[in-house]
């Protein structure tokens, strides 16, 4: 008794060492061995994986642009000339001898893109700490702050680090400090895994890493300075040397030469240099809380409630993964949804590179699909939620990225296909890379571009921001669909206008007609044509894409009742293919719909139902949503525990799809597209907007009966406030931007609701 009385009033964390915010944190009860179980923090630029060591530490950190290669136009110069006979061949059935013929003539210069790289890692040492003495030790993210904190007793000191990733002021900054004076004693070691790095000591307390990528053209320094308040700090070879200090703040600039894809001029040491000075005379509390309220700003905007848990949400992280299943605990799927929100911030920030395979966090100089930004399913779904959960600055830096490809687009539009506007096939690296990579199985495949596009036009829908719709979405839009335009051919046999040579991603081969693609260029064709009306303007090119768009190959129903993956009914019912790109209509695009289109509702459902439950942890996040789409709440709930389903741990024999302990999706490997992917479903479960109606509750699952949500946005300007018990909606508030009308379905009935901007709508169940 007296010892617990004791340890209370020392250590009063390791009472809270059950979280005080169960569905806001992510906490651990012991450090991180591997990487999947770190922390991850970011300012969109900067990222780190902390690992929250005692005696021994680890922060593995990144800079965006640390990639191998240098600018580079990939286009295949020619290509076009072999064009039809890849068309003939498909046309006649010929695919193996077509995709040897594209394999060699038709791909990508070099074949394969370029790797985004680990930068380095901070080491510390603490040679005063006894690791094997440590108690009431915690680490957790508290995903409001953005800051990782461990926590632990050693000695009869109690220790607290913090370490976070600035926006404001572009450094990872990392606080020590424990509750007795001068005992914080160090050193750190900057490491890198890049050949021929060097370290220098430009001052007392700073250490300078620089290097170039192996064959590259990027260069890169990583600037560490420590500040201290008492003690020493000296630096001796290769670390910097903390003794005896009250405390220390850790200071971690990064920077590379990358300017834009074909400008690699810049000095990263200068950079570096100005960002430091910026901050000399900050303390950690100052750079602290500009991060704080930086990071608020964006943050705090939703809130959700999808009910209580019971004790489970007390314990670890990993704990309640590994329990999710036993359905006590609706605060997990919340950590999920905002985990999702989290990692957008700290991944994708006006004027950054947008979040790629793996956001901005990667250990690896080798990482799987180099960590780029594949666009066939990854990149696309990274943003699916971006909007609609208050983010929507933060899409900038895909828009920033479409501005780049779709002028390298050009140049392969015009080489491949002899096309005018600009095309992107199935992936992108830092240099912008266009052509048909790896494969001309699956890297042939023209309407990654496209696909991206829907982005900007739901940027419009949402914000209703005709200047950007004009200055920076239209020429985008419009380029895209002047290739199609120009692209499309008449199906000799059936006469309706086709894609091809093409794929439905990375199933079935080279082919004629995917599904997917028709789909994609029609939504396309759609969006640019009402772009077009909104703007006044290209009159003839609106109803050129009429034209066009009701002639492109429609759905098709085939044998076995389902939506046809091809233009021929060769669907496999055994077939688990992870991709399930023929229901794009369904979701993310909006021409399949439970009113509008019942006969194609219910082929989606059938195909779904055929490719089963499993997957990667991407293909699981998809059919979170599809479900929701199919308006079965129980269905995309079933998804959602398929996919919160702890993988990759000493914890479990499990492998597969899922998250790993610090819920990071698996695809596996760790693939960021799933968490996105996740709070997108969650956001479809509770209320959809695709068709132009507003739909709430159009998928609750019974797990969650009572809730509530805030700050969601909806198209069309609204803001979305709603509460619901028993299942059954109580009240939804919608606030509007725009001053547009509002139509809110409920069963068979629509009603409509004119607003004026700052207006609510309240709407309650009776
Ligand atoms: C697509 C998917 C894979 C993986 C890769 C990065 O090619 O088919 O599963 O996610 O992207």
């Amino acid at each position: 008794m007296k010892k617990c009385l004791f340890l209370v009033l020392l250590f009063p964390f390791s009472a809270a060492a059950q979280t005080s915010d169960p569905s806001g944190t992510l906490w651990y009860d012991e450090p991180a061995v591997q990487w999947t179980e770190a922390l991850p923090i970011g300012n969109g630029r900067l990222g780190a994986m902390v690992f929250g060591g005692t005696a021994r530490e680890r922060i593995q950190f990144n800079e965006e642009t640390v990639w191998t290669g240098f600018p580079h136009a990939y286009e295949r110069k020619g290509a076009v000339a072999y064009l039809d006979r890849l068309r003939a061949l498909l046309l006649a059935g010929k695919q193996e001898e077509a995709e040897r013929i594209a394999q060699i003539h038709f791909m990508s210069v070099p074949l394969r893109q370029m790797s985004y790289q680990s930068f380095g890692d901070l080491r510390l040492t603490f040679p005063t700490i006894d690791s094997t003495d440590v108690s009431s030790y915690t680490r957790e993210l508290r995903l409001s702050e953005g800051i990782v904190r461990t926590e632990f007793a050693s000695g009869g000191v109690l220790y607290t680090r913090k370490v976070l990733s600035s926006h404001p002021d572009q450094v990872i900054a990392r606080h020590l400090n424990a509750d007795a004076g001068g005992e914080i004693t160090f050193e750190l070691r900057p490491t890198s895994r890049h050949r021929g790095t060097y370290l220098t000591s430009p001052g007392p307390d700073v250490l300078s890493l620089q290097g170039r990528v192996d064959m590259g053209a990027i260069e890169f320094e990583a600037r560490v300075e420590v500040r201290v308040a008492g003690g020493d700090v000296a630096t001796a070879g290769d670390a910097i040397t903390v003794t005896g200090a009250d405390e220390a703040t850790i200071l971690l600039a990064g920077a590379t030469n990358f300017v834009s894809y074909n400008d690699v001029s810049a000095d990263p040491v200068r950079r570096n240099e100005r960002t430091l000075n910026a901050i000399e005379g900050s303390t950690w509390d100052e750079i602290r809380d500009r991060h704080l309220s930086d990071h608020a700003g964006l943050f705090s905007r939703v809130e959700l409630d999808l009910g209580k848990s019971g004790s489970i949400r007390l314990q670890p992280t990993d704990d309640r993964i590994l329990a999710f299943r036993e359905g006590d605990d609706p605060d997990l799927a919340e950590l999920l949804f905002q985990y999702g929100r989290y990692l957008l911030i700290a991944s994708s920030r006006p004027g950054s590179q947008p979040a790629n395979l793996q956001g901005i966090w990667n250990d690896s100089n080798q990482p799987p699909w180099e960590s780029k930004w594949t666009v066939n399913i990854n990149t696309e779904m990274n943003y699916w939620a971006a909007e609609a959960v208050n983010l929507a600055e933060l899409t900038d830096p895909l828009f920033s990225m479409l501005e780049d490809v779709s002028e390298s687009g050009r140049a392969t539009a015009r080489e491949m296909y002899g096309a005018r506007g600009w095309v992107l096939h199935h992936n992108t690296d830092l240099w912008r890379g266009t052509a048909p990579i790896n494969a001309s199985d699956h890297g042939i495949w023209p309407t990654g571009g496209a696909w991206l596009s829907q982005h900007l036009w739901w940027h419009y829908e949402y914000g209703g921001d005709e200047e950007f719709l004009w200055n920076r979405a239209y020429p985008i839009m419009r380029g895209a669909a002047l290739f199609f335009a120009d692209y499309l051919f008449e199906d000799p046999r059936s006469g309706y206008l086709v894609s091809g040579p093409s794929a439905s991603p990375e199933n079935g081969g080279l082919v004629i007609g995917p599904t997917m693609d028709h789909q994609i260029i029609r939504e396309l064709f759609g969006n640019v044509i009402a772009a077009s009306e909104v703007l006044g303007v290209d009159s003839d090119l609106r109803e050129r894409l009429r034209d066009l768009r009701g002639r492109i190959a429609p759905n098709r129903i085939g044998r076995l009742g389902q939506l046809q993956e091809w233009l021929e009914d060769i669907d496999d019912p055994e077939n688990k293919h992870r991709h399930v790109s023929h229901l794009w209509g369904l979701h993310p695009g909006r021409e399949i719909t439970r009113r509008g289109t019942p006969d194609l509702f219910a082929a989606a459902r059938k195909s779904l139902e055929y490719r089963g439950d499993g997957g990667t942890g991407w293909s699981l996040a998809w059919k979170i949503n599809f479900w929701a789409r199919l308006h079965d709440g129980d269905h995309a709930y079933r998804m959602l525990e398929n996919l919160l389903t702890l993988t990759g741990s000493p914890r479990t024999e499990y492998n597969g799809g899922g998250v790993y302990a610090n819920l990071f999706d698996a695809h596996p490997p760790f693939q960021i597209d799933g968490n996105f992917g996740a709070t997108s479903g969650i956001v479809e479960m509770l209320v959809q907007d695709q068709t132009g109606e507003i739909e709430l509750l159009p998928a609750l699952p019974s797990a969650w009966p009572d809730g509530s949500v805030h700050g969601l946005r909806l198209r069309g300007g609204f803001d979305l406030d709603m509460e619901w018990r028993a299942g059954r909606l109580v009240e939804a508030v919608l606030m509007s931007r725009l001053g547009n009308t509002a139509r809110v379905r409920s069963g068979n009935i629509v009603r409509e609701y004119p607003t004026e901007i700052g207006q609510r709508v309240v709407l309650q169940s009776n």
